[in-house]
């Protein structure tokens, strides 16, 4: 009779007296997880969490007949202003499926073709900005924010933001962002820990109602442009019916669509083109060859006008991107909740209900998958050959199975978009050596990340 290896049973890491750095608890995360192979129990005052972002367990806990998505505490207090909209309704509200069904043609890739031309018109504005920068600094997070902002208002509800007309952030921006961070930190907050968190909390109920409000202002002016015939976001939130059922969105529901969508339409997308910006200028040997690719599309063409066709055909610049997503995915991870009583990974008992956190900057450094020097940034990672080689379940950052991100081509295609095009026209300078830190509420950016960029016409 063979006798089996012993089960190892999962660590448990109290983390009750560590200090946290509150506005970037992933970087206690990611060296906890490191050290544990991926998989730790993470205690806290008591209070267990499970962190499971090694290969195996994102490929455990992506099977769909037994995982499905959890909310976390700080995706269950984003619902104060995104309700039962797409990204937060829980599993079983059934304004989940009606409104997947209603919108999944809004991400077509007809409609992405459609979106193309605003796509490119929004990118000019942020070339606009930056020539008009001469020797100043300009702040790469916020540009990329007003971009993303403005994108997705025009392509998505026909309402321009005009972000880049503002010194200061738009306040839709300002309180999002505040109740993101709000959401984060409930994440960690006790009920027993004695603190006063009244003000927070009203401020949090204040932001809620000014996002409400914008909503209104952006129903409005389609209303009264009286022509709701516009083929975009709004127009499926507002107007169409169910293919099978032929009901509507309530009207409820498709405020919170609109938030939904203006919010997780932007803030992801914005984060990661700021890492990426941020790679480009620290891996001049990868911007050499990004340039090669642009310049081979474009030539010294000061006015370039992308057709759809060739976003598709900037195949490195798209690696790069990937890389990036794969270092400092924007959108920090996951979380699954068992739908049966199951095992994880054969070796941890979990009680349907029980969840576990995939953290996606720990997965997406899985020495198994991605080498002996997983932290090094190459772009080559995702040549087509060595795609096709490893497990799709490597590389998550957008997510896992029916909940998974419904907008990662939109995404895709506006970042390699805007990319190529800054690539293409900018040489980037950091005269200051910007140091990496991450700055995150729900969701990661680089924090305090400026450069200067000079025209490299004529081209050098
Ligand atoms: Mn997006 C869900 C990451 C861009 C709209 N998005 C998710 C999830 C991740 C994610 C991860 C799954 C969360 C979970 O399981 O709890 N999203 C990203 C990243 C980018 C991004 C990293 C950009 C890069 N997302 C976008 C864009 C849009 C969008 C752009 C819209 C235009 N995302 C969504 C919506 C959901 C989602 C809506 C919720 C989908 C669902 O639950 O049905």
């Amino acid at each position: 009779v063979a006798t089996e290896a012993p089960i190892e049973p999962i660590p448990v890491v109290d983390v009750s007296q560590m200090t946290l750095d509150v506005r970037s608890p992933i970087e206690l995360s990611l060296r906890l997880a490191l050290q544990n192979g991926g998989v730790y129990i993470r205690r806290y005052h008591g209070f267990d969490i499970i962190s499971a972002s090694s290969l195996e367990a994102a490929i455990d806990l992506s099977d769909e007949d037994r995982f499905e998505k959890y909310m976390s505490i700080g995706q269950q207090t984003v619902r104060g202003f995104t309700g039962d909209g797409l990204f937060t309704a829980f599993n079983d509200e059934p304004n989940w499926q009606k409104a997947h069904d209603i919108l999944l043609p809004a991400f077509s890739g007809s409609a992405l073709r459609r979106y193309h031309t605003t796509m490119v018109k929004v990118a000019k504005r942020l070339i606009g900005a930056w020539d008009a920068a001469d020797d100043e600094f300009v702040d790469v997070a916020d540009d990329m924010t007003r971009m993303t902002l403005d994108t997705i208002g025009l392509t998505g509800f026909g309402y321009d933001f005009s972000s880049f007309e503002r010194a200061e952030p738009h306040p839709f921006v300002s309180a999002m962002v505040r109740g993101l961070a709000y959401s984060q930190s409930l994440e960690m907050r006790r009920p027993d820990d004695g603190l006063d968190h009244s003000a927070a909390d009203a401020e949090f109920k204040a932001d809620c109602d000014f996002i409400a409000s914008v909503v209104d202002e952006v129903i409005e002016a389609r209303t009264t442009a009286g022509t709701p015939t516009e083929d975009d976001m709004l127009s499926l939130m507002l107007e169409t019916p169910h293919p099978v059922s032929g009901e509507k969105l309530d009207p409820v529901n498709a405020r919170y669509q609109v938030v939904t969508f203006l919010a997780a339409g932007h803030e992801t997308t914005s984060g990661s083109l700021a890492f990426a910006m941020y790679f480009l200028v620290n891996h001049p040997e990868v911007l050499r060859r990004a340039r090669a690719e642009v310049d081979a599309l474009w030539g010294d063409t000061d006015e370039v006008t992308p057709s759809y066709e060739d976003i598709g055909n900037l195949t490195y610049v798209r690696q790069v991107f990937n890389e990036s997503l794969r270092l400092w995915p924007a959108a920090a991870g996951f979380s699954r909740q068992a739908k049966v009583d199951t095992t994880l990974l054969g070796r941890h008992p979990m009680n349907k209900g029980d969840w576990a956190v995939v953290l996606a900057p720990v997965l997406h450094r899985d020495p198994t998958v991605w080498g002996d020097n997983p932290n090094a940034f190459d772009p080559d990672h995702f040549s087509p050959e060595r795609e096709a080689a490893r497990s799709v379940h490597a590389f998550k950052p957008f997510g896992t199975g029916e909940r998974a991100c419904i907008g990662r081509q939109f995404a895709m295609h506006e970042a390699v978009l805007v990319l190529g095009l800054l690539i293409h026209r900018y040489r980037f300078l950091d005269p200051e050596s910007y140091q990496l830190r991450i700055a995150q509420r729900l969701t990661m950016k680089p924090a305090d990340f400026r450069l200067k960029v000079r025209r490299r016409v004529p081209a050098e």
